[in-house]
This record gives C-alpha cells, sequence and structure tokens, in this order.
C-alpha cells in the first residue's frame, strides 16, 4: 500500500497529533506495560529450550488430563464451549495445537480467549484467534476438533501431535526425535482469559500445553475477548493497515480507542460552542457489564477519558459501569443476551450505580441522570442499547416502556453515518478540479459500502437498510466467522451485525487508498476553500479515524460504545431520535430441547430448513396462512414485511431456537408457538412441551 509522508503542511489540514495518520515509517513503537497494565512472557524452561517441544512434558500433561469416556467435542458457532469440567483435556490440547499453528505461519501470534461468552458461569470455553486477529481458520478448525477428540492413549495422541506438524509445519516431521528437521521452530501464543471461576485453572492449562510444545506465551491475565484479539492482530504488523497505529497490548488499546474516539468528537461543527449549547451536549451512559470483564475495562476507558476531558475540554461522554463480577452472577438476569433475548432491562446488582437504586433499573433510573444505558455480555464483544421511555410524554413512573436498540439499529445508524461522509467526500472527486475516477485511482463512488445481517435481523431493518438508506444488504449465516467472511468478500466497507449486538466495520484496500487519496488532495488544495470542501474536509478527518477507533478483528462492545456515543454526539441525536428511524416488527425467539438437535439441517443462510424434510413446508404453511389473513394492499405499499420465522440448531447451546417476527406481538408468537410444536414434532423434543408463556426464554 502507497504510504504518504508526513510534511509541514499537514497543520495546515488542522489536524491534531492524534488524527494524524500513521504510516509505516512512523508507526509508534509497541508500549511495554506498566501498572495497572500487566502481562507476562513465558518461556519454555530449562533444560528445554525455546522452539522445542518437550515430548515428556507433553506426555505428562495428555496422561494427566484426559479426555472424558464417550464424549465428543464439537467446534460450534464461536469455539469450543461447554461445562467447565468437561473443558481439562481440551484446554490442554489446544494449547499445543495453537503453538502448530502459530508454527505453521513461521512464528505469528495466535491467540486463546478462555470464556464462554454471555453462557451461565458454571460454562466456559475458547476461542481460539488466528494470526489476523480474527477467528481460526476453518481448516483448523477442522484439527482442532480432531485432535479435541482425539484418543486418550498415549502413543496415537503423540503421533496424532507428529502428523499434525508434519502436515502444517513445512520440513517439521518427528518433532520429538533428534533428527535434523527437529531444529526449533518460532512460535506464539497469546493468552486472555475472562472473569469466570474456572478461567484461571483452564487458562493455565493451555499456557502449560503451548509452553511444553515450546512456544513463547504471552500471558495477559483478565481481558476482553476483543482486546485478545486486537492484541494478536497487533502483534503481526505486517498485516495491519498503515492508517492504524500499531499497539499489542491492553494499555496501547485503550489508548488507541480513546484518543480515536476524542479525534472523531472534535469534527464536530460548532465544537467550540461554550455554556449552554455544551452543557446541552453532556451526556451520561450507564453501561451494564454482564458481572463480567467489561467492568474493570471500562473503569480504565473512563479515566482516560476523564484525562482527556481535563486535557483539552473535550466533550467525552460520561460513562458509568455497573455490575461488575464481584457484584452478582455472571450473565444472569442482565447483560446484552438477556436483554435482548428477553427484552427487559437489566437486574442492577450491586450499590455501584445509583444509591437510591432499588435493585431495578426501572426504578433506578428515574432517580439517577443517566442519559441512556447500554448493556455488554459477559466477556464483552456484544452490546445493546435500550432507555425507558414515557409512553404518554410526560413523566410518569407507571407508563415507562422498555425500547431496545439491537445490532440492527446499531448497523442502521453506523451505515447511514458512514454513507453521508461519503458522500460529502465524493463532492471533491466530482468538480471540477479533481484528481479521482482517473484509471488506477479510486474514487468514493467507487467504494462499495454495504451491510451484512443474519437471519435474526428484523425485517424492519432490512426493509430500512434497502429502501430509506438504500444500501445492498447480504444475509449471512449465525456466528462471526460467517458474518465477518462475507463483509470481507462483498464490500470496500463492510458493516456487519448481529442482531445482538455483536459487529464490527471492515474496511477494505479500496477504503484506505482514498483515505489517502483525500489527503493528497487536502494537502494541495488548502488554499482556496469552499463549503463544499469544507464539509468533505470534515468527512474525510471523520472517516479516516473510524479504522483505528473501530476493532476490525471482532465485534468489540467498547470501541462499540464509544462509536455510537460519537455518531449520536455529531448528530446531536439522542436515544429517541435513533430509535424513532423505524420501527422494530414484534418478534419472538424461544429455545425448544431435542434429543439430537443435529437431524435439522439448514441450507446456506440457515433462514430455510432442509431436514426433517416435512418442517420447512410446514413453516411454509404457517408463515402462508398468516400473511394471508393479514394481505392488504396499504402493507405491499408501505414495505412492511411479512410474517417470517425460521428455526436452527444453535451453536453454542443444547438447544434449538426459533424466531418469529410479525406485525402483531400476538401473531409472532402465535407463529413461534407453531414453530416450537412443529420441531418439537418433528424433531424428537424431550420434556414437556414448552409453552411461550409462563417459560424463560
Ligand atoms: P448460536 O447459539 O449458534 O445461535 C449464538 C448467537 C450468535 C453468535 C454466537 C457466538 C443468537 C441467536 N445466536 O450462537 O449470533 O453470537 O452465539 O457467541 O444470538
Ligand atoms: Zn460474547
Amino acid at each position: 500500500m502507497k504510504s504518504t509522508s508526513r510534511t509541514t503542511k499537514t497543520s495546515s489540514l488542522g489536524l491534531s497529533p492524534s488524527e494524524m495518520p500513521v504510516t509505516a515509517s512512523n508507526r509508534p513503537s509497541i508500549l511495554q506495560p506498566s501498572p495497572p497494565f500487566s502481562s507476562s512472557i513465558l518461556q519454555p524452561s530449562p533444560p528445554f529450550s525455546s522452539g522445542i517441544p518437550s515430548e515428556s512434558t507433553v506426555r505428562n500433561l495428555l496422561i494427566s488430563y484426559p479426555s472424558p469416556e464417550d464424549f465428543k467435542y464439537d467446534y460450534g458457532t464461536a469455539g469450543f464451549r461447554y461445562e467447565a469440567s468437561l473443558l481439562p483435556s481440551v484446554f490442554v490440547r489446544m494449547g499445543m495445537l495453537a503453538a502448530i499453528r502459530s508454527a505453521s505461519l513461521d512464528g505469528e501470534g495466535v491467540g486463546i480467549m478462555v470464556t464462554a461468552s454471555h453462557n451461565p458461569e458454571r460454562d466456559n470455553g475458547m476461542k481460539l484467534a488466528d494470526s489476523n486477529g480474527g477467528m481460526l481458520h476453518p481448516d483448523w478448525e477442522v484439527y482442532a476438533v480432531q485432535f479435541a477428540n482425539a484418543p486418550n492413549d498415549v502413543e496415537s495422541a503423540i503421533s496424532h501431535i507428529n502428523e499434525l506438524c508434519h502436515s502444517t509445519v513445512p520440513g517439521w516431521s518427528n518433532i520429538f526425535g533428534t533428527s535434523v528437521s527437529n531444529n526449533g521452530r518460532k512460535m506464539c501464543v497469546h493468552i486472555g482469559k475472562d472473569t469466570r471461576s474456572s478461567s484461571p485453572l483452564l487458562s493455565s492449562l493451555a499456557i502449560q500445553g503451548a509452553l511444553a510444545m515450546g512456544a513463547t506465551v504471552v500471558d495477559h491475565g483478565l481481558l476482553t475477548t476483543p482486546m485478545l484479539h486486537h492484541i494478536v492482530m497487533h502483534s503481526n504488523p505486517n498485516l495491519l493497515p498503515n492508517l492504524i497505529p500499531q499497539r499489542c497490548n491492553e494499555r496501547g488499546y485503550l489508548e488507541v480507542l480513546c484518543h480515536s474516539y476524542a479525534a472523531l468528537l472534535r469534527t464536530a461543527v460548532n465544537d467550540c460552542a461554550v455554556g449552554e449549547r455544551k452543557e446541552r451536549r453532556k451526556r451520561t451512559i450507564l453501561v451494564d457489564c454482564a458481572c463480567g470483564v467489561g467492568y474493570p475495562k471500562i473503569q480504565l476507558i473512563r479515566q482516560h477519558l476523564q484525562l482527556l476531558r481535563l486535557d483539552d475540554g473535550c466533550n467525552v461522554v460520561n460513562i458509568h459501569p455497573i455490575n461488575g463480577s464481584e457484584d452478582g452472577p455472571l450473565n444472569d438476569r442482565c447483560g446484552a443476551e438477556f436483554v435482548q433475548k428477553n427484552r427487559l432491562p437489566p437486574t442492577i446488582y450491586g450499590a455501584s450505580t445509583a444509591k437510591s437504586t432499588n435493585k431495578k433499573l426501572n426504578v433506578g433510573i428515574m432517580k439517577t441522570p443517566y442519559h441512556y444505558m447500554a448493556s455488554l455480555d459477559g466477556d464483552a464483544d456484544r452490546i445493546v442499547f435500550h432507555y425507558q421511555k414515557h409512553s404518554d410524554g410526560i413523566s410518569n413512573n407507571d407508563w415507562l416502556e422498555f425500547r431496545l436498540l439491537d445490532g440492527d439499529k446499531i448497523s442502521v445508524l453506523i451505515s447511514s453515518f458512514i454513507q453521508e461522509e461519503i458522500r460529502h467526500l465524493q463532492k471533491i472527486f466530482s468538480s471540477n478540479d479533481d484528481n479521482g475516477g482517473k484509471e488506477g485511482k479510486t474514487n468514493a463512488s467507487q467504494v462499495k459500502c454495504g451491510i451484512v445481517q443474519t437471519a435474526y435481523a428484523n425485517g424492519s431493518s432490512t426493509s430500512y437498510l434497502k429502501n430509506i438508506v438504500k444500501t445492498q444488504v447480504v444475509t449471512a449465516k449465525t456466528g462471526v466467522k460467517y458474518v465477518h467472511s462475507a463483509a470481507h468478500e462483498n464490500f470496500d466497507i463492510g458493516v456487519y451485525f448481529e442482531a445482538n449486538g455483536h459487529g464490527t466495520i471492515l474496511f477494505g484496500p479500496a477504503f484506505y487508498s482514498l483515505m489517502f487519496q483525500s489527503e493528497s488532495y487536502f494537502l494541495s488544495h488548502s488554499s482556496h476553500q469552499t463549503q463544499n470542501k469544507t464539509r468533505a474536509n470534515i468527512a474525510w478527518r471523520r472517516l479516516r479515524v473510524l479504522p483505528s477507533l473501530v476493532n476490525q478483528a471482532v465485534g468489540d462492545a467498547l470501541s462499540d460504545l464509544l462509536l455510537v456515543d460519537a455518531i449520536l454526539y455529531l448528530k446531536s441525536w439522542d436515544l429517541g431520535l435513533w430509535d424513532g428511524i423505524y420501527e422494530d416488527m414484534p418478534s419472538r425467539q424461544f429455545k425448544v430441547k431435542v434429543q439430537d438437535r443435529s437431524v435439522i439441517t439448514t441450507n446456506h443462510n440457515e433462514t430455510r430448513a432442509l431436514t426433517p424434510t416435512s418442517l420447512q413446508p410446514a413453516l411454509d404453511a404457517a408463515m402462508k396462512a398468516m400473511a394471508s389473513s393479514h394481505s392488504n394492499n396499504k402493507n405491499d405499499q408501505m414495505n412492511v414485511p411479512p410474517p417470517r420465522c425460521f428455526v436452527r440448531p444453535s451453536g453454542t447451546e443444547n438447544v434449538v431456537r426459533i424466531y418469529a417476527e410479525a406485525q402483531t406481538q400476538r401473531d409472532a408468537d402465535a407463529l413461534a408457538s407453531e414453530a416450537i410444536m412443529l420441531v418439537y414434532r418433528l424433531c424428537g423434543g424431550v420434556g414437556e412441551i414448552p409453552a411461550i408463556f409462563g417459560s424463560k426464554l
């Protein structure tokens, strides 16, 4: 990629140092951790040497941590996830596998995150990060499952490891022997963990597995999942675009996030306004951290933002984290999963929030001056926003309506913002003296923006994106790895969000090229400003900061929180205005337990069930019957989506998930009930026939 050298003209663009583009030549060096940030670098201890597997240690670990008899592990939607006592053997083996994966990439760092995300405290799991910071390569998912399920017999396990090394690391065979091919290999594994009580033990087992293979292990301690992915991505700078400053530790992550957020806020037009206007734009957000690892990390962000506010009066949001890991049970009646699936406010545990809080938000919120609220999940890779609306428009506690702004609303907000900024930037390239559109150059109109959703996206959001924002929408299979690669493959600026609040934005080469081209343009056209050009310059300054503010490795609740706040601030919007851009179709989600959920197979994006063969026709008939009972021309003209319902086996829990949406809540519930009955009857339901009402969703 072409890098642009810094010149003294830069200041004429009005950029503060934190807005300066980073290029390979001026990229800051990696910061070493200092308190309160810590990570330890662990090397295999003597008599073993780094890069050389220790056969005896590998054997001892395999013998000491056998897998349970007759149990088969699967790599689900987001890695291995089970009740924690089932996992020691998996962690030892995956520590070894991560080391081999790193060796196969000639020593590039890879990562292991110890977490079961939004699952209850009793579960745990691991998400493996590849060297680009994204999800593990699909081929390696297969190797991971094979190794997790390899027999306990130690000789077979040893030959399994040998074969894996032989087939994936060039020239590495007979790894425990003394042949020439056994010369040291570079291997580096980064490890982070969430706050679960089982995480320290499981993390130490993965570390031992990786060390036994001869890897260098960087133990980062408590991290959010996106932080671990960020660190891995930044530890391999050859894979990092020039615009993004390289920061491969926790402190660096927080600095980049906070500084790019402040840089985005500073692009506000008339932001120098003081007094009443500034006062009006003050805002406080209450963040429910699901009693998980997001809490201590948000506190660090809060401290950092306070410094920025003191430094130059930057109008940063005031963040109040609540529901820390000591306050209550992880993900239990709080956090993004609970709030989004149940459409209920979270329980507030502990007294850290508002002294007057009476456990439930709907009491506490009334007595505390919060402008809006967000909920993270247990490992802080998901976020949803919510608030309580006075349904009659006057202050009355009895008529508060809970309003959820989920991943769909976030993606509409972000993509509308980006498209608007791109449109403003476009103006410089459509004027007479432009330098865009010429051969070999990218101009704004050639940068393809689009959205990736899953089948869980609310029909109203899809309709709004297609008909109002007029953007391309792709539906991918549920799970980060699928939406992420669909965004990467289809768009130059790909926004993806799952309705549950997991999402991010990916920027491709055409976007970076547009940023560099715009920079050259503004360097050479700084003398004659017109209104269009001034607005285009603002658009460029906004767009160029996004790749550092956004965690492109994976969805990141902390980064999404700051981005959403900045967009609302720049638009002078509150949650009500954002919420009002479209009305969600009423929907219902439900879980059904069946004997074997793998009897249900689906099409490529999981919108239709392929087996059992009688299931989809029955679901179609139910949808058709409901649609025809409501059919009228007005709905068709107003783009009201038809009733919709689908079922799929969960990849993270032992259940089948049901989703239904329709024009009224009653219809959505009726359609969901019908689907529940069908799944129960046709797919081997267990226990009592579930009913929507009176059950925990
Ligand atoms: P499963 O359990 O496969 O539905 C859930 C979420 C996914 C994704 C993964 C990973 C729903 C309906 N499904 O997967 O979107 O986030 O967890 O955490 O929310
Ligand atoms: Zn999560």
